[in-house]
């Protein structure tokens, strides 16, 4: 019985019972929960810390920065930089990746979304921060080269999320499945919650910004149109439709009970092949999914599988209960042989 382990104690006990951890990436994880202990504290004081509203910089994907987007992205890499942990790390906010001066370097690159769903935190709505691990080819011997960053989904080494709610939930895989730590605030201490989480295997709950439905290439209209129909259409089910608008929110909902998120390509801007970024948002949620004994699409192939080319690349993101997004899937491939 493990549940009730603070998260240093946990994944130390997971390492001499045969799980294979490497002490630097239990402690590199160790670091990220305690920059999104400090994230949290900020996130959480809202309007008290003055930071709230639109900073008037733009990030490389041309989107308006809040201060706290700024703000906790300074948190991480500050901290980070000088862990010893990393080699090098990739932010949504920085256009680049971000060096570690020699003498600091390990064996690790971390990328990481420091404030995902962050036109969320005016209204008061949960936020949280994603991270990626990856192994740096060259270890800490060079700064990672360009290339080093463009790893699969599937050499990632850990993923993880902190949801900023009602209370704040680190949800983390090492690829032994999933695990949930809550923030004890009394103790400052990230203590386990949910041991082994998975995903139930069927739903009828889908979350999808359905204002851009006329933009969606046909299988997507086609399946939502057919949920809409409920228990008299195709698909036999009266489905039920959430939209936080904050990918961490959704996942964590998907994790606890089930369900479907999809944010598909859209035709609003042709060159951009989705919203979600691959390498610190599909990446990281789709190994936590998997893991989970989910599923995770572009609707043609498996996201881990999807070649990386850039830091900032963009991806369509199908992911949750296991038969939902085959059945998705589906759509996709009938349309592909039809073509
Ligand atoms: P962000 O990283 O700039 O916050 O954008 C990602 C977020 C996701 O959390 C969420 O699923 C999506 O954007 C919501 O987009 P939209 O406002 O188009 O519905
Ligand atoms: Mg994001």
């Amino acid at each position: 019985m493990t549940t009730g382990m603070k998260l240093k104690q946990f994944l130390l006990h997971a390492k001499r019972t045969g799980v294979e951890l490497p002490f630097d990436l239990i402690e590199l994880i160790h670091e990220v929960s305690i920059t999104c202990k400090e994230i949290a504290a900020t996130v959480s004081r809202g309007e008290l810390s003055g930071v709230l509203g639109v900073a008037g910089s733009e990030n490389v994907q041309g989107e308006t920065q809040k201060e706290l987007d700024i703000i906790t992205n300074d948190i991480m890499v500050e901290h980070m930089k000088v862990s010893g942990l990393v080699a090098g790390m990739g932010s949504e906010e920085v256009d680049d990746p971000i060096s570690v001066p020699a003498q600091e370097r390990g064996e690790y690159i971390l990328l990481f979304d420091p404030l995902d769903g962050s036109s969320n935190i005016d209204v008061n709505i949960s936020v949280g921060t994603i991270f990626s691990v990856l192994k740096a080819p060259m270890g800490c011997r060079a700064e990672p080269s360009l290339n080093d960053y463009h790893q699969k989904g599937t050499q990632q080494r850990a993923a993880g999320f902190v949801v900023y709610g009602p209370s704040t939930v680190l949800v983390l895989t090492t690829g032994q499945g999933v695990n949930m730590f809550t923030l004890d605030n009394s103790i400052g201490e990230f203590v386990l919650t949910k041991e082994g989480v998975e995903i139930p295997e069927d739903t009828k709950e889908f979350a999808i910004n359905l204002s851009n439905k006329r933009f969606w290439e046909e299988p997507m209209q086609q399946y939502i149109e057919d949920c809409l129909q409920g228990e008299k259409g195709p698909l036999g089910k009266r489905y039920n439709m959430r939209w936080v608008a904050s990918m961490v929110a959704e996942v964590f909902r998907i994790l606890v009970r089930g369900g479907i998120f999809m944010y598909p390509y859209d035709n609003r801007d042709p060159s951009k092949a989705g919203k979600l970024r691959l390498m610190y948002e599909a990446n990281p949620m789709s190994f936590i999914i998997e893991q989970a004994g989910g599923m995770s699409s572009t609707g043609h192939e498996r996201i881990m599988d999807v070649e990386a080319k850039d830091l900032h690349q963009r991806v369509p993101v199908i992911l949750g209960s296991r038969n939902e997004v085959a059945k998705v899937v589906e759509y996709h491939l009938k349309d592909e042989d039809a073509a």
